[in-house]
């Protein structure tokens, strides 16, 4: 058995695993959680965050409007399962050469002490990380862009390590990037970024062609008594495109570098109607994980063919016993 090291979480979504399932990761059956045009001008909403708020959830949704715009809206929740998303996008607090805005995508939520803060995929002359804090998913205020472009997939640790905040990233290039690895980087003050060290890369052979092409970090990590639990996403070149799987890995918790375990199956991939059909055909692409520290629950929230946003469940002992018994093999 192991441990999420992390508060009790006892309204976490949930339906236990339906009898004679053999993955270690179920849908929610009542999926798509949110419709493409849950919003009055929404095309599609998808790669998309949330997170314990008050007395239920908060989010930061990524919707495409219909003139597919890119942009990232706040949205609020009792259940983590029936969505309001508010129908004018995030406004920015901070300096005009921060705040102004070509695009923003796939945000992430990690609440770091008293503060939200959210990351996602910001334009500024090509792909970069922005960041930018909240209180109350009411007023945020940007920071400088973590790197230089071009990079994707910035995910924040959910606490200090080492005495300095931690982040994952996947550098990429101006387009649809035909590459890409995991790295980490720290920071003393979330404004300058170093010490950027290689996590793990693709697998660039038969052993786990799924993540052939590229991967990038998915949730903010879930700590464990093993180590942070990380679930990325994982990319094929198919002759009819890239398809989008999630995977698992477990990184040393003091040095987040060293990758302990890997599992070489994908634990989720594009199977359902909502999920091989769509805007993007063939795409998971998780975002945000809710856990619960009593019973290792784990809740994974994921846009599905760039369309709709749905969730998943697994327990932090499926991933461990999964990871063991299709383990990738350096
Ligand atoms: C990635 C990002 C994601 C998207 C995925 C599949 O490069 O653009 O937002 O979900 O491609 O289209």
């Amino acid at each position: 058995m192991s441990k999420i090291i992390g508060e009790a979480l006892s309204n976490i979504p949930w339906q236990d695993k339906p009898g004679g399932y053999n993955a270690p990761v179920w849908r929610y059956t009542h999926n798509p959680i949110i419709q493409r045009d849950a919003q009055l001008n929404s095309n599609s909403i998808f790669n998309s965050a949330v997170i314990p708020f008050e007395e239920g959830y908060a989010g930061v949704f990524r919707c495409d409007s219909r003139s597919v715009s890119m942009d990232i809206f706040a949205g609020f929740s009792q259940d983590g399962l029936q969505w309001e998303i508010n129908e004018k996008p995030i406004q920015f607090e901070g300096a005009d050469y921060i705040t102004k805005r070509e695009y923003r995508y796939d945000p992430r939520v990690c609440r770091i002490d008293d503060r939200f803060y959210i990351s996602w995929c910001n334009g500024y002359h090509g792909p970069t990380i922005g960041l930018a804090y909240t209180y109350d998913f009411k007023t945020f205020h940007q920071l400088e862009n973590a790197f230089l472009p071009y990079n994707r997939n910035g995910v924040l640790f959910p606490r200090k390590i080492n005495g300095k905040y931690a982040m994952l990233s996947r550098p990429s290039d101006t387009g649809h990037t035909p590459f890409g690895d995991i790295f980490f980087s720290e920071s003393p003050d979330l404004t300058y970024w170093g010490k950027h060290r290689y996590v793990m890369g693709t697998i660039n052979s038969d052993a786990s062609a799924w993540q052939s092409k590229k991967i990038g970090p998915g949730p903010i990590p879930i700590e464990t008594d093993r180590g942070w639990l990380l679930i990325y996403h994982g990319v094929i070149n198919t002759c009819n495109g890239f398809v989008y799987r999630m995977g698992v890995a477990l990184l040393d918790l003091h040095e987040p570098w060293k990758v302990l375990a890997r599992s070489r199956n994908y634990i989720l991939g594009p199977e359902t109607l909502y999920e091989c059909v769509g805007d993007v055909p063939n795409v998971t692409f998780p975002c945000a994980a809710l856990s619960d520290g009593d019973t290792g629950r784990i809740a994974i929230y994921y846009g599905c063919a760039d369309t709709v946003t749905g969730v998943a469940f697994t327990t932090v002992d499926e991933l461990f016993d999964y990871m063991d018994k299709y383990p990738l093999e350096n």
